[in-house]
């Protein structure tokens, strides 16, 4: 179903993360001559670079010639945190050398239908509940993508059939030249990446990728109400799927006049219920948000989460009473909007995850009385939209690069400025008062002061298990 890399003699690949060492050892496995390269240069690169060598790749690191890089290569696979503005991608594309990003090449080795989920927020919980409604259903099904495992290495060593269920960045899709998911969600488009993405033109056009190699027999699940989603939808050539927050018919409505395009499923909340419609109504599957653990846990949307994951996972075959069980039991991922702790009175929530605007205004929605932890790197974007939520803060304790920036949206609403997340917690909780919560929700990525979002939300968790017992 798949090309492989048939016809290729000779690859480049730049960046040894997590996505370049996968690439290069798949393509020296398929017996291409290789050169590999990292800007980089630290202990931990060099062994790679020796595994590399030992397996027969040409690798440098420290400041890459792209002429030795790309000498005699046919293609070249770029690592997903590499921007297109790089030297070395400049040079292939002026070229001609073909320039896949690592999901390129793990398509081609796909066996199994592959479902691919991309959008602002929402992937990697959206992903992970895919799996979990395959896997009860008894389809067998393996995560991979951005959420962590490059679908190189899962797609080589996965069993023929086995469904790959992938999340995809904008980074990935920019570079695409055949990617053709069976399934394709787009959850939604808001502001982000735009220190990699020219602007919000170019970070919708690789969203858009998703769809791009998509035929009439493939699906297209998109959020209802999005602008962006619906300018995608409307270029496709798939068939299309909507959900949102209305009943399927409002849905439907809405994607009728964004898109100018009719719905094959619509999946919506009514009467208490997520709602999978198909075609003209006919077929319907109810289930209780009552029911749905992310639901009853998580803000509106993860229900829109569980309408897009229940829909990608039903085109694959799962019957409804296996999707009931999995949303019963899935309970979502760590730092987006988790409840750390209640101390004195004070609820702390984890929302360490939201690394954009969108993302914050989301965890806001449906709060009052907040007293907002934000700020870190704002990755070249406008933070202003969060003044949308204002009225439901009681104040703000803002850090990292994006400090000045947050001072100046939120004005007199500002509680201090902390120099690391304990610090901030430490300046909430004198503030915040009993019934009010304490939310961690950045709005800019962490990696000004910490390497993931992972590691600033566990810091946060830790800071305010200390305070526990602690006398106000
Ligand atoms: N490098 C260069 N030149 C550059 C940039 C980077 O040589 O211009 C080198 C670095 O020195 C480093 C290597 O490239 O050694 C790192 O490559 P990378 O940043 O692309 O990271 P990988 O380890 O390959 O991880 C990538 C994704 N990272 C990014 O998109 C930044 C991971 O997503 C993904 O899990 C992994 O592939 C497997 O598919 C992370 C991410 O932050 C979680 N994604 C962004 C997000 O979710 O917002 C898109």
């Amino acid at each position: 179903m798949t090309s492989g890399v048939a016809g290729v003699g000779r690859a480049a690949v730049l960046g040894l993360g997590l996505s370049g060492m996968a690439a290069a050892l798949a393509l020296r496995e398929e017996g291409l001559a290789v050169r590999a390269a990292d800007e980089g240069d630290s202990p931990a690169l060099g062994d790679r670079a020796t595994r590399l060598a030992a397996a027969g790749v040409d690798v440098r690191l420290g400041a890459v010639e792209a002429a030795w890089l790309l000498d005699g290569a046919e293609v070249l696979v770029p690592s997903p945190g590499v921007p297109p503005a790089n030297p070395v991608i400049r040079a292939a594309v002026a070229g001609g050398i073909r320039v896949w990003s690592e999901i390129e090449l793990g398509w081609r080795f796909a066996r199994g239908p592959v479902v691919a989920i991309t959008g602002t927020n929402g992937k990697t919980t959206t992903t992970s509940l895919v799996a979990a409604i395959l896997d009860e259903a008894g389809i067998p099904a393996a995560t991979a993508g951005n959420i962590g495992t490059p679908l190189t290495q899962v797609a080589r060593r996965a069993r023929p059939g086995e469904v790959l269920v992938c999340e995809v960045s904008s980074f990935q899709l920019a570079f695409v030249e055949s990617f053709s998911p069976r399934v394709a969600v787009v959850l939604n488009v808001a502001d982000d990446h735009y220190d990699w993405h020219e602007g919000p033109a170019d970070y919708l056009a690789a969203k858009a990728r998703i769809t791009e190699y998509q035929g009439p027999d493939d699906l297209l699940v998109v959020r209802a109400g999005d602008a962006g989603c619906a300018s995608i939808a409307a270029g496709s050539s798939a068939r299309l799927a909507g959900f949102g927050l209305a009943p399927p018919a409002g849905v439907r409505a809405a994607l009728r006049r964004d898109a100018g395009r009719e719905l094959a499923v619509a999946a919506g909340v009514d009467g208490g219920d997520v709602v999978l419609e198909g075609e003209q109504a006919a077929r319907r599957e109810r289930f209780p948000c009552a029911d749905i653990r992310l639901i009853r846990t998580g803000g509106p949307h993860n229900t829109e989460n569980v309408g897009a994951a229940a829909t990608a996972a039903v085109e694959l075959g799962a019957g409804r009473e296996a999707v009931a069980r999995a949303l019963a039991a899935f309970g979502g991922l760590p730092h987006r909007t988790t409840l750390v702790a209640e101390v004195n009175g004070v609820r702390y929530v984890d929302d360490s995850k939201a690394t954009n605007p969108h993302a914050t205004l989301r965890a806001l929605a449906g709060l009052n009385d907040v007293v907002l932890i934000a700020g870190g790197r704002s990755k070249g974007m406008d933070l202003s939209s969060l003044r949308a939520e204002d009225h439901r803060l009681s104040g703000v304790v803002v850090m990292g690069e994006a400090a000045g920036q947050l001072e100046e949206i939120f004005g007199a609403k500002v509680l201090g400025h902390a120099g690391s997340v304990e610090e901030a917690v430490t300046i909430a909780a004198a503030h915040a008062k009993p019934g009010e919560t304490v939310l961690l929700s950045p709005g800019c990525s962490s990696l000004d002061q910490y390497t993931s979002y992972a590691e600033r939300g566990t810091r946060f968790a830790r800071a305010v298990a200390a305070m526990v017992g602690a006398p106000r």
